[in-house]
């Protein structure tokens, strides 16, 4: 085996952001960039780190020769052992999975998750570390310090490696195991899970699921579990092959980009729990029937039910939630006297709580939930964990969700995206906005009074690390809140997410959305989002 060192020039954009690197298809089909950025994580790591690496991704343009190329690198970088999924599938929870299961040194998970695949859409690339769990903060900041230095990468040449069959192969002294990319994640679940009580569920008609894998990596893994292994209807799981351009859909599991869901909800057809799923399956909408499930109650449902579900039956430790969730899930911490941390975006932030054993559930408002069975958000375990509170409670998904708020009442609560802004213009308002914080409290604006403002800052009571602003909080009178932060997974652009909520006590039914817009237009007034950005309205609202 030859292995070649091949000489580069470094690249000015490999700083990993929220969730891995993404950037545009063409430029990571760029010659050196992809290898550039792998060759960076590897560089990252110890020597003795190069044991087993656990590689997959969500099947969008570009996976399957994305995939190869690491292999030949990992090869060639001295690593033992490459387990890769067929076809160079592995959602993101079945990889932090693997890696936990194998106790390998990391795993490296191809994808661009919600955002669109295709030559001329995205593409992406995540580092999970031997816990199973994004990178933390302290790894990217190395990686990217790699990429900026780098000269060289290793590789050996592709002697024709084939991933779309089960296969054990060597590729010099390293081993290349080509495996099942469901089989792992389902005898997990089944761990998680009772899946004799959910299968007697489905067989006698008191559960049934619509569960729309939006042509990403779900599909194989909800066509088994859900139809195959617990007796689901045939046809349960819709647009189920995976595909290089998802269809030409946008596998974000939103109201929005889940709309012919949403629908299908609507009818007197509809099973009694709708999901999604999004490009990489940690990410998941849940519905009732003509009924939307908010992803912060769920969390905060989960939480109060938590028994119920096996992997819970001895009690949570504690949870968490991203700054941005609203902060429904901490009522229930409270009442169950058990600490509730609050963290900064990204489920990187996670891991640590998770492996020190505080916390045993976590959440974000981004439609993603997940336990302590892996270190990643995971979409498929959340709609088994709801099927358990269904078939238990023997309720339908709007009578649990509106016990809850009769029990502890309601965060209403909403996001605005306002998307492909022009990104100095975005930071500029940003910095105005965060300028204008300390004269904040005590003002008033639209009627309303501000009683606090700040940059959320986070110290991780594990490992002591601090981590720079997170995000703007303003909190109003009355319980209102809301939250700034621009995207960190976009290409192109910048993207401003604006956070709205509020609480109420009443039993009146509100519609989120209706009922946050006058505090969107506060938020808008406050920060000057039309003065900065031009932009009257939100393009997004979830
Ligand atoms: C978004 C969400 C965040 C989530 C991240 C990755 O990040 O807001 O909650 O963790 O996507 O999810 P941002 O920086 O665009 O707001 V995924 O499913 O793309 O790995
Ligand atoms: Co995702």
């Amino acid at each position: 085996m030859n292995i070649r060192t091949v000489k580069t020039t470094a690249f000015d954009d490999q700083a990993p952001g929220t969730s891995g690197l993404r950037r545009r298809t063409r430029r990571f089909m760029q010659p050196g960039y992809l290898e550039n950025f792998v060759q960076s994580i590897f560089d990252a790591m110890a020597p003795h780190e190069r044991g087993t690496l656990v590689l997959g991704g969500d099947g969008r343009f570009h996976n399957l020769e994305a995939a190869r190329v690491i292999v030949c690198m990992a090869a060639a970088n001295g690593f033992s052992r490459v387990v890769v999924g067929k076809d160079a599938l592995l959602s993101t929870p079945a990889a932090s999975a693997l890696i936990r299961a194998l106790g390998a040194d990391g795993g490296i998970v191809l994808s661009a998750s919600h955002n669109p695949g295709g030559a001329d859409a995205d593409f992406g690339v995540k580092f999970n570390n031997a816990s199973g769990a994004p990178a933390p903060a302290a790894t990217t900041r190395r990686i990217e310090e790699c990429s900026r230095r780098i000269d060289r990468y290793l590789v050996v040449d592709d002697p024709g490696i084939d991933l779309r069959r089960l296969a054990t192969f060597r590729l010099g002294t390293t081993r290349v195991d080509v495996v099942d990319p469901v089989d792992g994640y389902e005898q997990l679940m089944q761990r998680c899970f009772d899946f004799d009580r959910l299968r007697r569920g489905f067989a006698d008609g008191r559960l049934s699921v619509c569960f729309d894998a939006m042509h990403a990596v779900t599909g194989p893994y909800a066509r088994r579990i859900l139809e195959d292994t617990l007796g689901a209807a045939q046809g349960s799981v819709v647009n189920a092959t995976p595909l290089p351009d998802f269809g030409g859909a946008h596998p974000d599991p939103n109201l929005a980009h889940a709309a012919a869901l949403v629908r299908h909800m609507r009818t007197d057809d509809a099973p009694l729990l709708g999901a999604a799923s999004d490009g990489d399956g940690d990410r998941n909408l849940l519905l009732g029937r003509g009924f939307f499930v908010g992803p912060s109650d769920s969390l905060a449902v989960l939480a109060a039910h938590a028994r119920r579900i096996p992997q819970f039956a001895a009690g949570l430790t504690g949870v968490a939630r991203s700054m941005p969730t609203s902060r429904a899930v901490g009522l229930v911490a409270a009442a169950l006297e058990i600490p509730c941390f609050e963290t900064p975006t990204g489920w990187k932030y996670f891991g640590n709580l998770l492996d020190a054993g505080s916390i045993n559930l976590c959440g974000e408002e981004s439609f993603g939930t997940g336990g302590d069975h892996v270190r990643e958000k995971d979409g498929l375990w959340t709609v088994l964990a709801w099927l358990t509170l269904l078939e238990a409670a023997n309720q339908p998904v709007d009578a649990l969700v509106k016990d809850h708020w009769r029990r502890f009442g309601r965060h209403v609560y909403c996001r605005h995206d306002y998307e492909g802004l022009d990104a100095d213009s975005a930071r500029t308002m940003m910095s105005a906005l965060v300028e204008s914080l300390p004269a904040l409290p005590g003002t008033r604006v639209e009627g309303r009074v501000i009683e606090g403002a700040g940059e959320f800052h986070y110290h991780d009571p594990v490992d002591g690390t601090d981590s720079g602003a997170e995000g703007v909080q303003v909190f109003l009178a009355g319980g209102e809140r809301i939250v700034y932060r621009l995207s960190g997974t976009g290409t192109r652009g910048a993207t401003l997410r604006v956070y709205l909520e509020q609480f109420r006590e009443t039993r009146r039914e509100v519609d989120a959305l209706r009922a946050n817009a006058p505090l969107g237009r506060v938020a808008s007034t406050l920060a000057g989002i039309a003065r900065f950005t031009g932009r009257r309205r939100p393009t997004l609202r979830t």
